[in-house]
């Protein structure tokens, strides 16, 4: 398999989590989001949405967009299992990941803070604030449905970790890439320190990538 990846793609580290915890290799391809390789034709014959992540089997089979990467390896790659058995342990960690996939990620992607600067001249402290604003908003979500249900264990859902504990480790990484940090949401720095103290989330953390800056 490859993966077109990026050091701070926090949608590519959520695959890249996926394919550790399911003891798969892949080659990875890596795409500079910041010289905007993703819009280059080879990438976008890839991916034409021209975003990351992409992975593509051996068989040259594409997929795309993380929450149905990481679905799609659960379902042919069983165990360990990514989602609970359950229909509303199911709902829930959908629910959960979704605060970020769908709610705040993509506030923050590089299109949307290009676009920002360029239409309507916010400066780099500027959409710095607006990305740190979102992340945060994201952050306090979590944190309320987290520490309210009795659902969470030491993980999002239960003692086992789940598809939520990707999207929200991806979050929480993602805001420290841009210097926020999550002592006001106790109940996420200790999921986020649970998760990272297993070596499979450990070595696919943006800091942790080709390319990336030095871990400060
Ligand atoms: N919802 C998509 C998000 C894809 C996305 O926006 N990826 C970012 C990197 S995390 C990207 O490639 N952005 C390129 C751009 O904004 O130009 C997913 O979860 O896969």
């Amino acid at each position: 398999m490859k993966l077109y990846t990026y050091w701070r793609s926090l949608a590519t580290f959520r695959v890249r989590i996926a394919l550790n915890l399911k003891g798969l290799a892949y080659d990875p391809i890596f795409i500079d989001l910041d010289a905007g390789e993703q819009r280059s034709a080879e990438f976008k014959a890839v991916n034409p949405q021209m975003v990351l992540p992409a992975l593509v089997e051996d068989d040259g089979h594409v997929l795309f967009q993380s929450m149905a990467i990481m679905e799609y390896l659960d379902e042919i790659h069983p165990e360990p299992a990514l989602l609970p058995a359950d229909p509303r342990g199911r709902a829930r960690v959908r629910a959960l990941s979704l605060i970020s996939v769908a709610d705040s990620h993509p506030l923050i992607v590089p299109r949307v803070r290009a676009h920002l600067g360029a239409t309507f001249n916010l400066d780099d402290a500027g959409r710095m604030s607006w990305a740190r604003h979102w992340f945060a908003a994201g952050l306090d979500a979590y944190e309320a449905h987290l520490a309210r249900d009795q659902a969470t264990g030491l993980y999002c859902h239960g003692d086992r970790v789940t598809m939520a504990d990707l999207c929200l480790v991806s979050h929480a990484m993602g805001y420290k890439v841009f210097k926020g940090g999550l002592d006001q949401h106790p109940t996420v720095k200790r999921i986020v320190e649970a998760c990272m103290a297993d070596a499979r989330f450990a070595r696919a953390q943006p800091l942790r990538q080709p390319g990336a800056p030095p871990a400060p």
